[in-house]
């Protein structure tokens, strides 16, 4: 049901979210504007996912409950896992840095994909459109 390229439509306190991440503003000016683009491909419980940016393009694999590193578009690096909970994918990454949590989910509504983001209180949103 994930699969499929998407495209970010609209952000909701992405740049409150990202300024407790710790991310200066001249970046996070960048960022607003980051064109991000996923495109998922689920087998069973094995995901592919490429990312498209401004910044960067990037493949990730990872399988659902099995923990794997990643590293942000601005370096920080993290490492977790993805579940799924009914329909809804469920994050929860630890930056490698301060070892403090970022939980993140994606589920699909109204065709669209959103996905959540939240880090020390501050909770944020991406919605993305299917291409
Ligand atoms: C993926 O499924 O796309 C790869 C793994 C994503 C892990 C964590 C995503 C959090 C991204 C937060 C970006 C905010 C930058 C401050």
């Amino acid at each position: 049901a994930f699969n499929g390229t998407w495209k970010v439509d609209r952000s909701d306190n992405y740049d409150k979210f990202m300024e407790q991440m710790g991310i200066n503003v001249m970046k996070r000016k960048l960022a607003e504007h980051d064109n991000l683009k996923i495109t998922i491909e689920q087998t069973g419980d094995k995901f592919h996912i490429k990312e498209s940016s401004t910044f960067r393009t990037k493949d990730i694999d990872f399988t659902l409950g099995v923990q794997f590193d990643y590293s942000l578009a601005d370096g920080t690096e993290v490492s977790g896992t993805w579940e799924m909970d009914g329909d809804t994918l469920r994050g929860k990454f630890t930056r490698k840095d301060n070892n403090k949590v970022l939980t993140t989910t994606r589920t699909l509504e109204g065709g669209e994909l959103v996905q959540s983001y939240s880090y020390e209180g501050v909770d944020a949103k991406r919605i993305f459109k299917k291409q």
